[in-house]
């Protein structure tokens, strides 16, 4: 199969995966805590995931799945074919406003990334991006990002981080949300890649992500020149979690010089 048919492929999965989430608003969602009481997970996220799996297995025996929810494949290595895949990203605001999730989706090859996706599935907006081809939402292409200084930038970081806390110093993160135009926290990380992808935003960073939560969003957030990295300012190994900065390159570097102490 060649990339343009397994564009087409992967996007129609995700377009019957997101109906199949919209159809769940009928029936009664089944509500569990993973790791602590706030993050939460539904049978909704595990039926999705699985029928991603089912699919891939069918149509790309060979190929291998790294998801949120366990169903895929213990990945120790990078070779070969990965879909890294959440289906629901945004768990928390699919559960209290049915709104601003996303399906998240981003298909490597030897830990390059060729294909991202972030599917915004309430407002039906498909965000996609084939590695050297550019980034599109609803197949309009999104241009290339232009510079901004820190003074003219919304940036997207969590509340949490302007109190103490164990991961950065405090204090410097209160001079950037004091310098910056203003701050932005949506609750799902793939979209908030997508703002940054598309202007709306100019940095995003978290803590702890997993490769599932930026697989598709870095694939796409490349296309239009948004760079992407740890807070230690490498590339991401995408085998465990990790720090994580996507941001205008303008922006990005400063932000992890000026701004972010990481705490050992
Ligand atoms: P999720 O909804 O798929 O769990 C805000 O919480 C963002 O961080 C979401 O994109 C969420 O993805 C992600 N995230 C990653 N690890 C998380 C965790 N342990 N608990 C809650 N959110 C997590
Ligand atoms: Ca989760
Ligand atoms: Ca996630
Ligand atoms: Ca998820």
């Amino acid at each position: 199969m060649n990339w343009g048919s397994m564009d087409r492929y992967a996007k129609s999965l995700i377009k019957e995966a997101g109906q199949q989430i919209k159809h769940s608003f009928f029936i009664e969602i089944e509500i569990n805590s993973k790791s602590s009481k706030n993050d939460l997970v539904t049978n909704i996220d595990r039926e999705i995931e699985q029928f991603f799996i089912e699919r891939i297995r069918r149509d790309f025996p060979d190929h291998r799945v790294m998801g949120e929810e366990g169903f895929g494949d213990d990945i120790q290595s990078l070779d070969g074919t990965i879909w890294f895949l959440d289906p629901i990203d945004g768990t928390m605001n699919f559960i209290h406003q049915k709104r601003n999730f996303a399906i998240s989706l981003g298909i490597y090859v030897d830990g390059i990334g060729m294909l991202g996706y972030v599917y915004d599935v309430m407002n039906d907006d498909l965000y996609a991006a084939m590695k050297d081809e550019g980034a599109y939402l609803n197949d309009v292409r999104l241009p290339s990002l232009e510079p901004v200084s820190i003074e003219e930038s919304i940036i997207g970081v969590n509340a949490s981080w302007v109190a103490p806390n164990r991961y950065v110093d405090h204090e410097p993160i209160i001079e950037l949300v004091n310098k910056c135009r203003g701050t932005r926290s949506y609750g799902s990380a793939a979209l908030e890649m997508m703002h940054v992808a598309s202007g709306r935003v100019n940095a995003y960073m978290s803590m702890r992500l997993s490769p599932w939560d930026v697989a598709g969003g870095m694939v796409i957030a490349n296309e239009v020149g948004a760079i992407s990295s740890t807070m230690a300012g490498e590339p991401l190994g995408m085998l465990g979690q990790e720090t994580f900065i996507a941001a205008n390159e303008s922006i990005h570097s400063e932000l992890l010089n000026e701004f972010i102490v990481l705490k050992k």
